[in-house]
């Protein structure tokens, strides 16, 4: 239940909160295998360094990033999670296809999200190239997974 904020100053917007009993699950797509490894093992160390036991943390591969929202939903029906973080990574290429793509797994698991009584957390990497994905998923720009991981935390915990 939403309890009601008093006030702002006693409220702390960087506590995250302790994963030792969750279970998550995690769909993680074979497309770009470079990136997706790499946000999976992002994912999974921030789940850890949070509390969450490896037991609890339950891995599926779909061949696709399509895939994840058939794959997140599988899990979710399952039933036993607390959340599930979905992992992929999409990179344009000549024809509107990326596009496609796109929009279908945005607009899957943005329902999914809406409509399960779990919160399913949305790791799809968009990149115009390889080297976008790359400073996304350990690089430059840091790692969608670990975000991911946080936001399910969070999310498990609303
Ligand atoms: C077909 C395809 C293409 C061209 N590109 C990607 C991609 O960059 N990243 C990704 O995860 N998957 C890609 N796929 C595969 C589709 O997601 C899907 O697996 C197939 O269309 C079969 O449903």
């Amino acid at each position: 239940m939403a309890t009601a904020l008093h006030n702002l100053s006693e409220y702390d917007f960087t506590k995250i909160p302790d994963a030792s009993n969750m279970c998550i699950g995690i769909v993680v797509s074979e497309w770009n295998t470079e990136v997706t490894g790499a946000l999976l093992n992002g994912a999974v160390q921030t789940l850890e360094k949070h509390g969450a036991l490896p037991e609890n943390i339950h891995v599926k591969t779909v061949p696709g990033s399509f895939e994840l929202v058939y794959g997140a939903h599988q899990m979710v029906l399952n039933g036993g999670y607390d959340a599930v973080i979905i992992l992929g990574c999409v990179i344009r290429g000549e024809t509107p296809h990326f596009d496609y793509i796109c929009q279908g797994v945005t607009y899957g698991i943005a329902k999914l999200n809406a409509t399960s009584e779990i919160p399913v957390v949305y790791g799809l990497l968009t990149t115009n190239d390889q080297q976008q994905a790359l400073d996304r998923c350990g690089g430059k720009y840091g790692n969608k997974g670990d975000e991911c991981a946080i936001v399910a935390i969070k999310m498990a915990k609303f």
